[in-house]
């Protein structure tokens, strides 16, 4: 068995083009991961998996526009339009997304006063979402990974994958970004520092 993994990240409709939070191009990166895909031995999917009224939603909050930030209780959330919410055509997968050898499907994003941008762990950076452990127990020891938003949710899983002890590489030509005052050149070299391979 393979001790090798590929996480593909949050190749869903509302961030793809047309969609609620639409990563430009975003869609372009999907025949580059189906071939990721054939090519590995065991795939991961997640899926941002948000109920209506979710706190990390501007319109949950009055007064706020979406990308502004609001204080939260385990620190500074951004603030998106409403996107990914449970059981609509947006939080599906992207129909040209060959995502039926998956393993497994982790969502994020459940609990309404927490966001989840890593795989891994909620913002909060303490709550585990169960990849690590299901990985582990796997015997699974590298992972790749390949998605959206490469300067939210793949760059926040790289992160915590090299820091639970994967070998950890982004194929970033699989991956496209939102953007956000820099954000892909910051977390491009965070991801770096961290000791993701970027390849
Ligand atoms: C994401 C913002 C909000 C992502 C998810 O998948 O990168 N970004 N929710
Ligand atoms: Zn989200």
């Amino acid at each position: 068995m393979s001790s090798e993994a590929l996480v593909v990240i949050d190749i869903q409709n509302d961030f793809c083009p047309g969609g609620a939070l639409a990563v430009e191009a975003g869609d372009t990166i999907i025949p580059l991961v189906n071939r990721l895909i054939g090519r590995f031995e065991h795939v991961v999917l997640t899926q941002d998996w948000h109920p209506a009224g979710h706190s990390s939603f501007a319109s949950t909050h009055s007064g706020k526009s979406p990308f502004e930030t609001v204080a939260m209780p385990y620190g500074e959330q951004t603030l998106w339009p409403d996107h990914c919410i449970q059981g609509t055509d947006g939080a599906e997968f992207h129909a040209a997304l060959e995502w039926t050898k998956a393993e497994i499907v982790i969502r994020k994003g459940f609990r309404p006063g927490i966001d989840s941008y890593s795989a891994f762990f909620e913002n909060d950076h303490t709550t585990p979402t169960g990849l690590s452990g299901y990985l582990k127990e796997r015997g699974i020891t590298k992972i790749t990974l390949c998605g959206l938003a490469t300067d939210f949710c793949v760059a926040f899983s790289a992160i915590d994958a090299v820091n639970s002890g994967f070998a950890t590489e982004v194929v970033l030509d699989a991956c496209r970004g939102i953007d956000l005052g820099g954000s892909i050149a910051a977390m491009t070299d965070t991801m770096k520092a961290a000791g993701v391979k970027l390849i």
